[in-house]
């Protein structure tokens, strides 16, 4: 791959975009293989992700702004569908995603932020949708996911004034989980990673669906959601064990995934 590298450490991957003269900017290209990574990962012996971008001035500043200008309707169409198609994939990816967000998040880097479980950021983080000063909208899903996570004003403020936060307001509004220095950044996600992929996988995945879905959805039918994702847990080595390990007084010999 070009502009992706995957690294995994026992049970936690790490993915990074790594496409610095662009400050990490998506591209079709890097669209593509961000797609091809997700796909080629073992859910079998992965258990959490991180995803991060390469170098110290940027997660991902954007959507390719030298790529799109250039884009007919129809190609302007099809670039959006390929990103959201991947955005979305790594939000109902089974497993949680992290992402680890090292500087510039702007536009699509914001976006792809949000399409993953968690965020933490590093000190020097920017959060915006620059996009109407560009003369688009956001297209990676920024109009919604931003409004559901920080609330319809202070969304709309972002959006349709172009005014970027810096990471301890995103930790404030809510948009972060933790602001860290730059060299405890990937440190803090993997910690946290491990910390997930300690706890019995299966109830893990459950539970990211029970909370994505059940979000989407009446609190009637998202208490369904939940009962039904609650019993698939039942009959698993892992709830066994689980259980056993808390009657018999004794910590849990490691989740199996079973
Ligand atoms: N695209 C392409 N190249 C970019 C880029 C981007 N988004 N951001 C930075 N670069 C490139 C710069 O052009 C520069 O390249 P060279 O000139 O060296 O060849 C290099 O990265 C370094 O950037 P700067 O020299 O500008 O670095 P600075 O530190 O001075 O400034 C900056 C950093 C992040 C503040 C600045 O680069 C900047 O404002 N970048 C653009 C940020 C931005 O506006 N991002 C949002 C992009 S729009 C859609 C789907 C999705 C989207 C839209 C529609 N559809 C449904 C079709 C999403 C849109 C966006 O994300």
């Amino acid at each position: 791959m070009d502009f992706i590298t995957y690294e995994q450490e026992g049970f936690v991957g790490v993915i990074t975009i790594n496409r610095p003269k662009a400050l990490n900017a998506l591209n079709s290209g890097v669209l593509d293989e961000l797609n091809s990574c997700l796909d080629a990962i073992d859910l079998e012996t992965t258990r959490a992700l991180i995803l991060t971008g390469a170098g110290e001035k940027s997660f991902v500043a954007g959507a390719d702004i030298a790529e799109m200008s250039t884009l007919t309707k129809a190609e302007g169409e099809a670039f959006g569908k390929k990103g959201n198609d991947v955005f979305r994939k790594l939000e109902t990816f089974p497993i949680p995603v992290i992402a680890a967000v090292n500087g510039f998040a702007l536009g699509g880097g914001c976006e792809i932020a949000m399409s993953c479980d968690i965020r933490i950021c590093s000190d020097n983080a920017l959060f915006g949708q620059p996009e109407v000063g560009l003369g688009i909208t956001p297209g990676f899903g920024g109009t919604q996911r931003l409004a559901r996570l920080i609330g319809a004003g202070k969304a709309k403020e972002m959006i349709y004034a172009c005014a970027n936060v810096k990471a301890d307001e995103a930790k404030a509004l809510g948009l972060v989980n933790a602001v860290y220095t730059q060299e405890e950044l990937l440190p803090a996600a993997k910690k946290l990673a491990g910390k997930i992929a300690k706890n019995a996988p299966i109830a893990v995945r459950a539970c990211k669906k029970a909370i994505n879905d059940g979000l989407d959805a009446p609190m009637d039918e998202a208490i369904v959601i939940e009962e039904k994702l609650f019993g698939s847990c039942f009959e698993t080595e892992d709830q066994r064990e689980g259980m056993g390990a808390f009657l018999e007084k004794r910590k849990v010999e490691g989740f199996k995934n079973r």
